[in-house]
């Protein structure tokens, strides 16, 4: 808690080219959130390298991840918007954390499975222990609350056993955080295969919008989008297609899917997908002016840089000290 607002953490990577999916399931909610909790939202770079990454793509990528929060609608003066690998104290509780953490516990996430097998030739301890690092990203602040995708609840109930682990030890050290799973635009799937979600990694660049393709890429994408033969535009599991373009104009409109069925009732799958085109259009073409907008003004990001980094910097560090008196480390003489 800071006053009487919550305390809420979370962190995107910036590999790969940011996708509807992740702008509807996770960004535009992260802003609505802003309103209600004390957030962090970390650029999480330290996770980046657990796969090879080329450095300058890398910082270049992380540079327009972080603008991209900005421009999606997140204060940098209200919430704190910040790389992780500014804030050395990640870095140091998750070393500690890794001292409490069981092999056997690391060895079932489903990611690190997963992660292993498409990149076998390159299976290092830090794609393991990548669940300990995010634990200490959320356990730093004393999140209250952590917006995640599904994908994430096996790391952020490590998070709370570690947490609870921690505290049965050595007393109430940290707060134990709670998974925040949006309703809104929680799933979108890959428009060329309706059973996959939408993914930046996805090898055929028609499955994913980008979030900066240019309009008429957009349009081309929507219209190409997979559907079925049953020609009637209705939300049900029946038609992941058309359920899935349903799911993408409600979310861009703000309309519920039952009032996007009422307004195609009748209408042609080809209309309808225009329409979603027009939607997605609407949406992102704001939001890459302001990221245009944003990239000429150098000196302001740097400043937002700095100041944040500087921010979470003094609120890490006290729980790391906590941390490190806790497991006994010396103390530092004044
Ligand atoms: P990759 O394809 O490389 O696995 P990703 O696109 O799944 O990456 P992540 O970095 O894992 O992206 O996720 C960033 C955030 O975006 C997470 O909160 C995640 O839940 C959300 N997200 C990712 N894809 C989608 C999607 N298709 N629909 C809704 N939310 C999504
Ligand atoms: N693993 C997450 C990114 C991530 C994160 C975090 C999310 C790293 N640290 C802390 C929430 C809180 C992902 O791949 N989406």
């Amino acid at each position: 808690m800071i006053g009487d607002r919550r305390i809420l953490f979370s962190g995107m990577q910036a590999t790969g080219n940011l996708t509807l999916g992740n702008y509807l399931g996770a960004l535009k909610n992260w802003v609505t959130l802003s309103d209600e909790y004390e957030c962090y939202y970390s650029v999480v770079d330290m996770h980046s390298i657990t796969i090879r990454q080329d450095p300058a793509e890398l910082r270049k990528r992380a540079r327009a991840l972080l603008t991209l929060y900005i421009a999606a609608g997140i204060d940098p003066e209200k919430s704190i918007i910040y790389y992780q690998s500014h804030v050395s104290a990640h870095a140091e509780l998750a070393w500690i954390l890794n001292c409490f953490t069981y092999m056997g516990e690391l060895n079932r996430m489903t990611q690190f499975k997963d992660k292993s097998a498409k990149h076998a030739d390159n299976i290092n301890a830090g794609l393991f222990t990548y669940p300990v690092l995010m634990a200490a990203d959320i356990l730093l602040y004393q999140a209250d609350v952590v917006p995640v995708g599904v994908d994430q609840m096996q790391h952020l109930e490590l998070t709370r056993d570690l947490a609870q682990r921690f505290n049965a030890l050595y007393g109430d050290v940290f707060t134990v955080p709670e998974a925040y799973i949006g309703k809104v635009g929680a799933k979108i799937m890959s428009l060329q295969d309706p059973s996959k979600k939408m993914s930046k990694s996805d090898e055929n660049p028609n499955a994913s919008i980008y979030l900066m393709d240019d309009p008429d890429t957009i349009r081309r994408k929507c219209k190409r989008a997979v559907t079925d033969s049953e020609a009637q535009i209705r939300y049900r599991d029946e038609q992941p297609g058309v359920k899935n373009l349903i799911d993408i104009y409600s979310a861009c409109t703000g309309k519920t899917p039952a009032e996007t069925e009422k307004e195609f009732e009748g209408k042609g799958y080809g209309e309808f997908k225009e329409a979603v085109g027009e939607a997605v259009v609407s949406v992102l073409s704001p939001l890459q002016a302001r990221v245009k907008e944003l990239e000429k003004d150098k000196e302001y990001i740097d400043r937002v840089i700095r100041n944040n980094a500087e921010r979470a910097g003094a609120t890490a560090v006290k729980t790391l000290r906590k941390v490190q008196k806790k497991v006994g480390f010396p103390e530092r003489p004044r």
